[in-house]
């Protein structure tokens, strides 16, 4: 709460999403590459999503070879128009090679983009660690499992987007679209 120059009380009106999945659907692509912690990364995911009382009917995965494969998949989930919110898991490790670099920046820039582009939220929960024990770490399964961060993070953003969506519907007037053309 902040106060005017006045000293009087603002309160705006704040929009936030609920850790609550009724009637959201959700996507999920994971990467099978370094799959070990992969698959810790989708159970942390799955975890939130169910205490948030998702069932298994609301979402679907989608498995994808490697990191880099998934903003186009990712991309073409969200053309379905089925799901509400994507979480995209993955697990970039370095190498000797500068094939790290690139697989991380395109993989990452490929979700925003694929986000930006579909209006459909995309949670990032690709690791990009030096190490697999650094990796090892983020994806405990009980502490410090990003892929719960990012399961709670998806249904957050997919109840921020439905609110966003019903206020748009409500500001669209009635009529728009159907009135007589614009004279010119
Ligand atoms: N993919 C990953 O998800 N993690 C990695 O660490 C990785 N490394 O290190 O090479 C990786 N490479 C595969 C890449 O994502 C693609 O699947 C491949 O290049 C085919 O397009």
């Amino acid at each position: 709460m902040r106060a005017d120059s006045a000293g009087r009380s603002l309160k705006p009106m704040e929009t936030r999403g609920e850790w609550k999945a009724d009637g959201l659907r959700f996507g999920i692509v994971v990467s099978d590459f370094n799959r070990f912690i992969t698959d810790r990364l989708l159970t942390g995911a799955l975890d939130a999503m169910a205490r948030a009382g998702a069932t298994e009917s609301q979402i679907e995965i989608v498995r994808v070879p490697g990191a880099f494969e998934i903003p186009l998949v990712a991309k073409k989930l969200a053309g379905t128009g089925k799901v509400n919110a994507i979480i995209c898991i993955g697990c970039i490790l370095r190498g000797e090679t500068s094939h790290y670099d690139y697989v991380a920046s395109e993989t990452s820039r490929g979700i925003q983009l694929a986000q930006l582009d579909t209006g459909t939220p995309m949670i990032f929960c690709v690791l990009t660690c030096d190490t697999l024990e650094q990796a090892t770490d983020r994806a405990g399964l009980k502490g410090g499992n990003k892929g719960h961060e990012a399961g709670v993070a998806a249904i957050e953003m997919a109840q921020i987007s439905r609110k966003l969506a019903a206020k748009k519907a409500a500001s669209t007037p009635a009529s728009s679209g159907s009135g007589r053309a614009r004279r010119r």
